[in-house]
């Protein structure tokens, strides 16, 4: 069984999506996420110039030997662009085997480790009173853990809450707080950590006074404090024990997270920026952490991650895959696959597709009491409508930047 076709497809149906799409001489077909957001097409010439032609006539069968070829043949090791188009290689090939096999991926993985996989659902408002309708909406969609992002007394607009952000504007709408804004420049937000951090432990304890004890909470930091600033965080969260508090400090500098586990008992959660095993080495080995947040798209696919995850297993840490709407409904199949067989599965990011990409996308997942599970179909159980692809070309969009009062470029 070989490679005789190999495509990029580049879709924007609710944002822009990197498909990579292999045919095998016998006809079936695999796919892989390969989106990175904001500098999607950087990954698509990686895939056009420098994969697709060494993809023709190889044995689709040998996953890991082309996963090896692709990372050490190009010399130029790591980074996004360069894992990201591995990934896609390597969840496409998983796919084939696994519909060669008949057989959905997680089967090829190990089988399942469990029934399904709890997944937690983004709730914001700008003021308390917006946040609590958020809560609802999302429990009354089945949400059984939550992530709870809040605006900041003083700040326009900032991480995880949309600008436009008003429950009765967009009533019966998702919006989307990931947003890459459409556009030929970054949109501008501000930032102020000391205010961020009076305001914070306020929210939290007026969520658990509304919603109680046991309902999971969690809190993403996008990469914003200094490691003290982050100790005090995690401490000053203490009383209402998170799930997790993610990326506390920016992502690069795994020792700093040395200083914040001195300081706090609170879980915390990294990664959704690294793509590879060497970005967790220290943080896995020293136990600095407690859930790995790559995903299967950012890390170098299905092949690379397992292997991450089962080295975080003999330390307790835990997986907590990154699924934004960045990661196409391939890459959410992938993670879905992927933590369904795995032993240390901790919780899955699932933000909901909009129904265009869902569309371009058919999928085979469900969706029940707070549980998803990637189904039975042969492979990931995802097929891409090229046609309906088509109807909606690339558009240039990039991630929001940070500026503080006085001008300065802040972590976004
Ligand atoms: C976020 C991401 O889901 C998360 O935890 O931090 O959505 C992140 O902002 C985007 O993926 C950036 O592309
Ligand atoms: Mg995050």
């Amino acid at each position: 069984m070989r490679i005789d076709r190999a495509e990029v497809i580049v879709t924007s149906p609710d944002r822009n999506f990197v498909t990579l799409k292999l045919t095998t001489d016998d006809g079936l077909i695999g796919l892989g996420d390969a989106t990175l957001n904001g500098r999607e097409l950087a990954v698509v010439a990686y895939l056009h110039e420098h994969v697709v032609p060494l993809l023709i006539g190889i044995d689709a069968h040998k996953i890991e030997d082309t996963w090896q070829f692709l990372y050490r043949s190009a010399y130029w090791r790591r980074g996004p662009v360069t894992m990201a188009a591995i990934a896609a290689v390597d969840v496409a090939l998983w796919d084939i085997k696994a519909k060669a096999a008949g057989m959905p991926l997680y089967q090829l993985l190990g089988g399942a480790s469990r029934t399904g996989l709890l997944a937690y659902g983004h709730a914001s408002g700008k003021s308390t009173s917006e946040l609590f309708d958020s809560v609802r909406k999302h429990q009354a969609e089945g949400y059984k853990a939550i992530r709870i992002q809040t605006g900041v007394p003083g700040l326009k607009s900032i991480y995880g809450i949309a600008s436009n952000a008003t429950l009765e504007g967009n009533e019966g709408k998702r919006y989307d707080h990931e947003p890459a804004q459409r556009g030929a420049f970054p949109a501008e937000e501000d930032w102020d950590t000391r205010s961020y951090l009076r305001h914070v432990p306020t929210v939290f304890e007026a969520v658990r006074n509304e919603f109680g004890p046991e309902i999971p909470l969690l809190h993403d930091g996008h990469h914003r404090m200094t490691p003290i600033q982050a100790a005090k965080l995690g401490k000053s969260l203490e009383p209402y024990d998170l799930f997790w508090l993610e990326d506390c400090t920016p992502a690069e500098n795994q020792e700093a997270l040395r200083l914040v586990r001195q300081h706090t008992t609170t879980p915390l959660a990294i990664g959704e920026v690294f793509n590879t095993v060497w970005d967790y080495q220290q943080l896995i080995r020293e136990q600095l952490f407690d859930y790995v947040r790559s995903a299967v798209t950012h890390t170098g696919g299905i092949s690379a991650l397992k292997k991450i995850l089962e080295y975080a297993a003999q330390y307790q840490v835990k997986s907590g895959m990154h699924g934004p709407t960045d990661i196409s409904p391939v890459g959410m199949a992938a993670a879905m696959h992927l933590g369904l067989a795995i032993h240390n599965f901790g919780i899955q990011e699932y933000m909901q597709h909009g129904e265009k990409t869902n569309a371009v996308f058919s999928q085979s997942f469900t969706w029940n009491d707070g549980m998803l599970h990637p189904g039975n179909k042969p492979g990931l159980g995802v097929e891409l409508d090229v046609d309906e692809a088509g109807r909606y070309p690339y558009e240039t969009a990039y991630l929001p930047y940070n500026r503080l009062a006085d001008g300065t470029v802040h972590d976004w």
